[in-house]
């Protein structure tokens, strides 16, 4: 006999009733859910820019606090943009926010504003997230 085989086991299988095993996987299966809608869906409202004429600028106010709000911001192609972020959440997490596509990123104060002035854009989809692409919005620009 080997030592190994002397000893107690360091653990042993205690037998559990079905009905437990379904429940523990299907709330495993929820918070996968749930932690896919919360990274992934989108949710949130649509705000726009306050309205402008020709040329003018578009100022958007997003307040930060647990995430973007708005998370989603329609603006007009062809005028160009002033985002004010309005932080009220401590987390360092959204201490900075990026827009890959237009290579910016702005730290914002907490409890304060901070503005991201953009040129005019073309039509399309531009997301902006925290320094951890972790809270997310989208700056959806569109042509009318
Ligand atoms: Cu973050």
């Amino acid at each position: 006999m080997s030592p190994m085989e002397m000893a107690d086991p360091a653990w042993r299988t205690i037998a559990q009733p079905v009905a437990v095993k379904v429940l523990v996987a299907l709330a495993g299966v929820g918070l996968i859910a749930l932690e896919l809608w919360w990274f992934l869906g989108r949710h949130g409202e649509t705000g726009s820019a306050a309205a402008t004429g020709d040329g003018a600028l578009q100022t958007v106010l997003i307040t930060v606090e647990g995430g973007y709000a708005p998370a989603r911001v329609r603006l007009r192609a062809g005028q160009p943009i002033r985002l004010v972020f309005h932080r009220l959440d401590p987390s360092a997490c959204v201490a900075k926010v990026i827009v890959p596509d237009l290579q910016r990123s702005l730290d914002l104060p907490l409890n304060g504003e901070a503005r991201l002035d953009l040129p005019a854009l073309a039509p399309g989809r531009y997301p902006f997230h925290c320094g951890m692409n972790m809270v997310r919005g989208e700056l959806e620009v569109v042509s009318e």
